[in-house]
């Protein structure tokens, strides 16, 4: 890390250094080093910190997890570059499944992903082989393991593109996206939309799963009822409201 710490903007540059180093280690794809710019500017504008309504959406993604009888999480490059360890935290406290599953796929990076996910922890890590088909869809996303995303009854999907999303509703599967964009059309389009920084909103939804372990079903079906459009409203007035006041 050459960045020091007295640095304004320390903590930033040391999520961007994460990323480089996932670049060169062939798990992070050129195109999610630029992915990783639009985030950082989006979280820029959100004041770096998980608005109100994005914990209100994480205590209903736990709950979801909760309540589902095959949750999976997908994995990309960036998403492993970034939060290896609490991937495999969250699929510990929320008996979920990893499966890596990348749009600019190839056998090389699914390793690579795989290899640091194992160090992390990960006892399990589907997707190395690929044998069941999505439809609707043409990138290479649509392809998964039998055993993880097409068997799922909830999918976790970080930092999408905006391909898939709409198949895996179709299909019937509760879709939980963390995004930075509210206005994407993955965040449209899934079932709950974490509006934060997925180093934040990891350890959030984790710490959620883990309150709500005692919770039974009835208490959990409650947290669930949540409104996805009305969520993306409010994190988008809270952006407005934040601007408003930087020049106030
Ligand atoms: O590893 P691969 O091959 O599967 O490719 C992954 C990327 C990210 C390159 C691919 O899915 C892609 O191109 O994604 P997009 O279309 O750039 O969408 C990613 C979304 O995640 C955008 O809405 C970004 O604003 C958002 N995003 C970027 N960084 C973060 C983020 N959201 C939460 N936390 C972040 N750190």
């Amino acid at each position: 890390m050459t960045v020091p710490k007295s640095h304004p903007r320390y903590e930033s540059l040391r999520i961007r250094e994460m990323l480089s180093a996932g670049f060169l280690s062939g798990a992070v794809a050129l195109e999610g080093v630029m992915a990783h710019g639009r985030g950082e500017a989006l979280d820029y504008i959100l004041g770096e910190e998980t608005p109100t309504t994005s914990k209100a959406a994480a205590r209903a993604a736990a709950a979801t997890l909760l309540l589902s009888s095959y949750p999976v999480i997908s994995v990309n490059g960036n998403v492993a570059a970034l939060c290896s360890r609490e991937i495999v935290n969250l699929s510990c406290v929320s008996s979920s499944k990893i499966e890596v599953n990348l749009f600019y796929d190839s056998m090389q990076r699914r390793r690579i992903i795989i290899g640091m996910l194992r160090r992390a922890g990960a006892r399990e890590v589907l997707g190395l082989e690929k044998t069941s088909v999505i439809e609707g869809f043409e990138s290479a996303r649509r392809m998964t393991s039998y055993d993880g995303i097409y068997k799922a009854d909830t999918v976790i999907v970080p930092l999408e593109d905006g391909d898939r999303t709409q198949s895996l509703v179709d299909m019937g599967k509760k879709v939980i996206t963390i995004d930075l964009n509210p206005l994407s059309r993955t965040a449209r389009t899934a079932s709950i939309t974490i509006v934060d920084n997925i180093v934040r909103a990891l350890p959030l939804l984790a710490s959620y799963c883990r309150e709500m372990k005692s919770y039974d079903t009835k208490q959990l079906e409650e947290i669930v009822e949540f409104d996805n459009m009305i969520n993306l409203k409010e994190c988008v007035q809270h952006i407005k409201e934040g601007l408003k006041d930087s020049y106030a």
